[in-house]
């Protein structure tokens, strides 16, 4: 089978050091933030063949993307270099509830992916296509590029983590135009919270959920720190989670993607891909980046197979 290609953009990414508030900091550390490539690189880790395309600009960050997700073992032959326009940039904001962000991505080279993208050799031999819900929020060429995507006739499975960033929605409703899209993917991953901001306070149960997807074959509905179900037909699967120290929880949904998939792919079964999933959550949450160190492979392996009171 070909490799799993992630399309969708990736930034470059400044957060303070040591962490705090970005209006006190006096130093920024340089990293890089991309939903997509983030799973790419998580994949990567767990020995699946991964493939990141998108476009950066010609100019320093759009080298240090390309560097950064090359050296993780990714794939990068697909991205693109757009000569006119520039690598974009998240401004991260630490504070005492969470993490807030800023962007400067508007006008960037990823912003200007079209959907003719899906015919380019590097994602036409896909095996699985992973997508999110940022790109339709980036341009009206790149919500053409993930509806096209999801057209019916398509030859290839396409998993879809909704990642409603409400930043990128102002003045458009992202609900709308989420729903349908995540309704025709083969795999959806969205959080239950994230689901309720969406489509509504009575969304109380992953179940609900489901009534409002019907259409994925897995849907996997993620409720922060206690559990993650996932749906497989007339089938609810559900695994707690970890208890983790957190340090930054950003990146963590696109490590449990990039878990819950490699397990799929795999075979492994329903139940142990959502541990491989929430183990993988655990390595981005324990870091300030959005990638840190999977777990020791003995320690996952034993974990996978644990009872329930042990992996509890
Ligand atoms: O999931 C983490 C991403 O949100 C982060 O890396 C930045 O891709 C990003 C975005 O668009 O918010």
């Amino acid at each position: 089978p070909g490799p799993v290609v992630c399309v969708g953009e990736t930034m470059a990414a400044l957060a303070p050091e040591p962490l705090g508030p970005l209006d006190a900091a006096d130093l920024l550390r340089v990293d890089i933030a991309g939903a997509e490539s983030n799973v790419a690189l998580y994949l990567a880790d767990h020995g699946i063949p991964a493939r990141w395309v998108s476009a950066l600009g010609d100019d320093p960050f759009g080298r240090r993307v390309r560097e950064r997700v090359a050296a993780g073992g990714v794939d990068i032959s697909g991205v693109r270099t757009d000569p006119d326009r520039p690598t974009g940039l998240l401004l991260k904001d630490p504070g005492r509830n969470g993490t807030s962000v800023h962007y400067h991505r508007r006008g960037s080279a990823a912003s200007a992916l079209t959907p003719e993208l899906l015919d380019d050799p590097t994602v036409a031999d896909a095996a699985l296509l992973h997508l999110s819900g940022i790109t339709p929020a980036l341009s009206s060429g790149c919500h053409a590029l993930v509806e096209r995507a999801l057209r019916p006739d398509r030859s290839y499975c396409v998993s879809f983590d909704v990642n409603h960033r409400p930043a990128l929605w102002t003045g458009r409703s992202a609900a709308d135009v989420l729903r349908p899209l995540a309704d025709r993917a083969d795999i959806v991953l969205v959080g239950l919270d994230e689901a309720q901001d969406l489509w509504g306070d009575a969304l109380t149960d992953p179940r609900a959920v489901r009534d409002l997807l019907p259409g994925p074959r897995i849907l996997v509905v993620k409720d922060g720190a206690r559990a993650a179900t996932a749906f497989v037909g007339p089938d609810a699967h559900s695994v707690s989670a970890l208890t983790v120290r957190v340090v930054e929880p950003v990146g963590a949904g696109d490590a449990f993607a990039a878990g819950f998939l490699s397990g799929l792919l795999r075979q492994l079964s329903v139940e142990r891909s959502l541990r491989l999933g929430h183990l993988t959550a655990a390595s981005a949450l324990r870091v300030a980046a959005d990638h840190g160190p999977l777990p020791d492979p003995a320690v996952m392996a034993t974990l996978l197979d644990a009872d329930e009171a042990t992996w509890r």
